[in-house]
């Protein structure tokens, strides 16, 4: 028999579509969930435990042979696609070349392409630096570290609805306490939550909610003391409360003439995800740092902050840092998926994407009351759910609706994540590899979704 040298035929081509052949989850995947609860602790949670077997595009299959049509890219990680081919082809290139040397012991050229690259397409024309590290939330904490060491202060200031990851400076910096915080204090000191804009419950405009936030940091904290304002030009896992215009320009201009360092955490929002390179762009927003991490290495960890030079080099030598720290597989799949992004255009896919939901989304409104809110931008969409006949009153979040939306979905064959301060938002953050005939698939399923919610209320 030559069978063991003929490749593998069942090619990832073949996942296009979603495909359920057992109960969610299957057989496969509940004995290894049984391993897995005694073996990992409660704390790991997961939305839907099917253990994933292969992945590509839009599409994942579990080891039962169950095919999902992926609507949250791992929380917006695989933005251009699972296992992109020139991806997998540059990590796969590297592994033969070198896994680490430590960049702060001997460097490589990869990182220092990874900071050009990144530094020519975040906001603004001023000269850049870049740090590369490991996760969001360690971003987030050399961004602080970097604009405490710069102004010579100590506060620091986020958004109300804010997420900015796990660590204990990053956990105070988050505004919701379950699950992120409770029980894990005594947190970090000086960060203070200020108004944000979140023009579908507030009613303000951009310039009245911008006064708002300046009027609350200059009463409670005192513009002298506070080193950086972070925030989510779209918020992610607060609910894509995306700000009103003219807001973000004008904390701009407050923080600027005050020598307050304002970073933007795109975490979530950049690389690509909202038709632009980051998402400051859509609202004529140039801050001084810039946060990326989840899509820049296409499912790799990376991360890592981008900003005015002259701030970036306020830490001294030896002062930033970590083993880990743009790994030299993540740092040449993100020079690949930077490439990728620019030789496919696919910051006009994510535009096409926008182009394909939202109207499905809003139709979806005009039939279904529940449906308060449907807002974001590119491939970063959300709707906000409030309990039936509230919608013009109190908008009383509903996030059973989510949960049983979100989970009907699941066993339906589609990932669907959920976001929001109060629960109730569900949120599309597709891979730019989805294409349109697969969205309307998702979307129809969603339709069916809310049907049950709305049987359910
Ligand atoms: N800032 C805006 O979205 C990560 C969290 C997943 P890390 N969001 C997903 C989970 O359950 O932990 C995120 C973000 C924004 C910071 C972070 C933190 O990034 O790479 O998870 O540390």
């Amino acid at each position: 028999m030559t069978d063991t040298l003929v490749p593998d035929t069942s090619t990832t081509d073949e996942l296009t579509a979603r495909r359920i052949v057992t109960a969610i989850p299957g057989p496969k995947s509940q004995e290894l969930h049984k391993r897995r609860l005694a073996a990992v602790p409660v704390g790991v949670n997961s939305m839907l435990p099917v253990y994933i077997r292969r992945a590509h595009g839009a599409v994942v299959e579990d080891v039962d042979g169950n095919r999902f049509l992926d609507l949250g890219a791992g929380i917006g990680v695989t933005t251009i696609g699972h296992t992109n081919d020139a991806v997998v082809e540059a990590a796969r290139a590297q592994l033969g070349d070198f896994l680490h040397t430590l960049f702060t012991i001997t460097p490589y050229e990869s990182y220092v392409r990874v900071a050009e690259l990144v530094a020519e397409r975040t906001p603004g024309s001023f000269p850049k630096k870049t740090v590369l590290v490991n996760s969001g939330a360690e971003a987030v904490e050399n961004g602080v570290k970097i604009a405490r060491k710069a102004t010579r202060r100590r506060a620091v200031a986020v958004l109300e609805h804010a997420y900015h990851g796990r660590t204990n400076l990053t956990m105070a910096m988050n505004f919701k306490a379950m699950p992120y915080g409770t029980g894990f204090g005594p947190f970090a000191g000086d960060v203070y939550h200020v108004p944000s804009s979140y023009p579908y419950r507030d009613g303000l405009t951009g310039a009245e909610a911008a006064a708002r936030t300046i009027a609350y940091i200059e009463k409670h904290i005192g513009a002298e003391d506070l080193a950086i304002l972070v925030v989510e030009p779209i918020q992610g896992e607060g609910g894509f409360q995306t700000p009103a215009e003219g807001f973000l320009p004008a904390l701009q201009t407050w923080a600027n003439e005050h020598d307050v360092v304002i970073a933007a955490d795109e975490i979530q929002s950049g690389m690509a995800r909202t038709g632009t390179w980051f998402a400051s762009e859509h609202f004529g927003f140039e801050p001084d740092l810039v946060f990326f991490a989840k899509g820049v290495a296409g499912g790799l960890p990376l991360a890592g902050v981008t900003g005015r030079a002259e701030i970036m080099d306020a830490a001294q030598p030896g002062g930033l840092g970590g083993t880990f720290g743009g790994n030299p597989v993540a740092a040449a799949a993100a020079v690949a998926v930077i490439e990728q992004i620019e030789e496919q255009d696919l910051l006009a896919e994510a535009r096409r994407i926008e182009g394909t939901l939202r109207p499905a989304l809003e139709e979806l409104q005009s039939e279904f009351d529940i449906i308060g809110d449907v807002r974001g931008k590119g491939a970063m969409l959300a709707i906000e759910l409030v309990a039936p006949g509230t919608g013009a009153t109190t908008k009383t979040p509903n996030s059973a609706a989510v949960q049983t939306i979100s989970s009907y979905a699941g066993q339906h064959g589609v990932l669907l994540l959920t976001a929001g301060t109060y629960g109730n938002v569900l949120r599309f953050l597709p891979s730019l590899a989805i294409t349109d005939e697969q969205l309307h698939d998702a979307v129809s399923v969603l339709r069916e979704g809310l049907i049950e919610a709305t049987r359910r209320s």
